[in-house]
């Protein structure tokens, strides 16, 4: 989606040439532009937008984002909201040798109705990302820090959600409830990309599409959270071979020095306790038998 050159009031941001990327090391949305990005081998100015240090609420950043979310695509002052639409513009706009769009009608409804799950299960995987990857206390936002988003920038509707879901979070967390119902979304969907990888080698044909960037993205991060992904056979050998392609492999994994060392102490910890995403796994599973 590109933004009226109008609303931004970062003026700066529109004389900006080339390819900007707005983004943060850990989030799942950049994580799928610089893959794209990196796969196509374009050269772009990475902006980190450091989301744990609120960098996302301040008046500098909402001026380019009212949303006040990541990614943000800036190319020749010309602003890019909403990862999906910013993998369709990259692609449309630097065709390569090997297409990553949709060819044929039928692929491009299979495309638009698989990129629109995705799109609205974003809820559901910050939802597993707050309650299994990261620890509460360093992820809440504070209720100054709330009060200061609200504050800044242009009025919002979409920004107004946002800081309702933090604030929900700050005082309830996530509880067993929100985790299955997300779980639950992400297990219907994870059988009908298994499904369809019966008879294809990526999501819509036998080439990698842009929905299969998107959907790595949700499968990884699920996989981090503890999801037995082995009950799905298909989805999880494809998940590890696009695991091996450096471009996914790297863009996932980078994140600061102490972090790539204590996420994964963390995620084990929580596996060892039985706090992970097993034990609602079984829990939602044993509630619909
Ligand atoms: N549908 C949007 C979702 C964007 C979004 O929610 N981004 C997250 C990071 S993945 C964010 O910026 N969160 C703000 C925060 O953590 O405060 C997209 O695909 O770009």
């Amino acid at each position: 989606m590109k933004l009226d050159s109008d609303m931004i009031t970062t003026k700066e941001a529109l004389s900006w040439q080339g390819l900007h990327l707005l983004n943060f090391s850990q989030s799942s949305c950049s994580q799928k532009v610089r893959i794209l990005l990196a796969e196509k081998g374009l050269t772009y100015r990475s902006r980190e937008i450091d989301l744990k240090r609120q960098e996302n609420t301040a008046p500098w950043f909402l001026g380019i984002n009212p949303r006040g979310v990541v990614p943000v695509l800036v190319h020749d002052g010309a602003v890019h909201i909403e990862s999906n639409d910013i993998l369709a513009y990259i692609e449309d706009t630097f065709p390569g040798a090997q297409s990553w769009l949709p060819q044929t009608t039928q692929e491009r409804d299979q495309s638009r109705s698989l990129m629109a799950l995705e799109d609205k299960l974003h809820t559901s995987l910050r939802v597993i990302t707050m309650g299994f990857i990261a620890p509460r206390k360093m992820m809440a936002k504070s209720e100054a820090e709330l009060d200061t988003y609200e504050a800044n920038g242009p009025d919002n509707a979409y920004r107004n959600e946002q800081i309702a879901w933090w604030r929900a979070f700050g005082q309830n967390g996530i509880s067993d409830a929100d985790a299955s119902h997300a779980l639950a979304a992400f297990k219907d969907a994870f059988e009908r990309l298994d499904w369809r990888l019966q008879s294809r080698d990526f999501l819509l044909a036998d080439r990698p599409t842009l929905v299969d960037i998107a959907w790595f993205i949700s499968v990884h991060r699920l996989a981090l959270a503890g999801y037995p992904l082995s009950q799905h056979r298909r989805l999880n050998a494809y998940y590890t071979a696009l695991l091996n392609r450096p471009a996914f492999e790297r863009e996932v994994s980078k994140a600061p020095l102490v972090l790539r060392i204590a996420g994964p102490l963390y995620w084990l910890s929580r596996r060892w306790r039985g706090t992970d995403l097993r034990r609602v796994s079984a829990a939602t599973t044993a509630a619909s038998a």
